[in-house]
């Protein structure tokens, strides 16, 4: 089940394209407030056309507020020069004129993730389960997900890179929903030699930051796959990491799962109602038994990316077909006898737990 390791390139087989204002200025009609896209953590993005080439690309204007985002505007240009990947955001170029700093990226026609996610529009359809698996997972004809390009920066880079911000509205969706991590400006070059972790100042967002590294500033490869259970539990859940709309406890994400994930009758509460009960109760299962592990306070507890991704290649082969499937309600479900089966002799989520994940695919 294992897919074939996609290596590295060399380190000069990709080169970021320096740009000049003046072209980045007629790609946007000066920043034209009709192809403003959005505004992210450091600055705001466009929507530009290449002249000469007539490519179309989303360009970001990086704030002027000072070092920080200088510092960020290298490391982004560092860290995706040296990657290419299918699912990392395409770094076209970057421009620095003056003390205007702007990079250049492939541009990516769905948008983000948690706007798809967070965002309900009378044009769109919710994400179907589907859809939501080929994101995080890939699906067919070579189309990988967004846990291939983690898998990527932690395994496939030299130097290994920590992604630090991983997060729905930085995962960008092209055509078909092929999923692409974006904005690297707080990646890190990981550990080396003995080392088990970086020491930083902690930065990142709330909701997503591992609670280990929150507390030490000490920032390893599991400090990214905890950030990768709070998303796949957006997915499976439909909640945002923090929601200020609620009120207690239920506030984050993480700690209105745990205790559900004591109790496996509870799991069909986890469903994105969104969902209307469209989703195979083991996908359901396999998605959260992985959040959970995921999501685990001990950082050593927490799988590697790359079993991450075995898992989730199983996972996305356990289409939903409203033919085979019935739709799920809390109620109907619990009297499954084949449910009940399946459940109890492969997946006891305990909390903490140290079952390998293929033992639970
Ligand atoms: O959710 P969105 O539509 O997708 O709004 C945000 C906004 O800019 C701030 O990040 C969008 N965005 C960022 N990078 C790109 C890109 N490469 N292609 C298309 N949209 C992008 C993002």
């Amino acid at each position: 089940r294992r897919t074939a390791p996609d290596s590295a390139p060399e380190s000069d087989s990709f080169k970021a394209r320096k740009f000049t204002l003046a072209e980045l200025v007629d790609a946007t009609e000066n920043f034209k407030a009709e192809y403003f896209l959005g505004e992210g953590g450091f600055g705001k993005v466009y929507k530009g056309r290449l002249q000469g080439t007539g490519e179309v690309v989303a360009i970001k204007q990086l704030d002027r507020n000072g070092g920080q985002g200088i510092r960020e505007f290298v490391v982004e240009v560092l860290t995706l020069s040296n990657a290419e990947h299918p699912n990392l955001v395409k770094l076209i170029g970057y421009c620095a004129e003056g003390d205007q700093r702007l990079l250049v990226y492939e541009y990516m026609p769905l948008g983000s993730l948690e706007d798809h996610l967070h965002v309900r529009r009378a044009s769109r359809k919710v994400l179907d389960w589907n859809t939501r698996m080929k994101i995080v997972a890939g699906g067919g004809e070579g189309v990988a997900g967004a846990a291939k390009g983690l898998e990527y920066l932690h395994n496939k880079m030299k130097p290994p890179v920590i992604y630090r911000d991983l997060k729905c509205s930085n995962i960008l969706l092209g055509e078909g929903y092929h999923a692409k991590l974006s904005d690297f400006g707080l990646a890190k070059v990981g550990p080396s030699g003995d080392q088990t972790h970086v020491s930083t100042r902690v930065m990142g967002t709330y909701g997503y930051c591992a609670p280990d590294y929150a507390l030490t500033g000490q920032l390893t490869f599991k400090s990214d796959i905890y950030s990768f259970g709070v998303v796949l539990l957006e997915i499976v859940t439909g909640r945002r990491a923090i929601d200020n709309r609620r009120t207690g406890p239920e506030q984050s994400i993480v700690e209105w799962a745990k205790p559900l994930f004591k109790d496996r009758k509870k799991f069909f509460q986890m469903a994105d109602p969104a969902l209307e009960g469209q989703y195979p109760v083991r996908g359901l299962y396999q998605a959260l038994a992985i959040a959970a592990m995921c999501i685990q306070e001990q950082p050593n507890m927490r799988p590697q990316i790359a079993d991450i991704v075995n898992a989730l290649n199983y996972l996305v082969s356990q289409k939903y077909d409203p033919k085979i499937h019935p739709i799920q309600s809390p109620g109907s479900v619990h009297s499954s006898r084949s449910l009940k089966r399946d459940s109890e002799e492969k997946f006891d989520l305990g909390f903490g737990n140290e079952e390998k994940l293929e033992d639970l695919v």
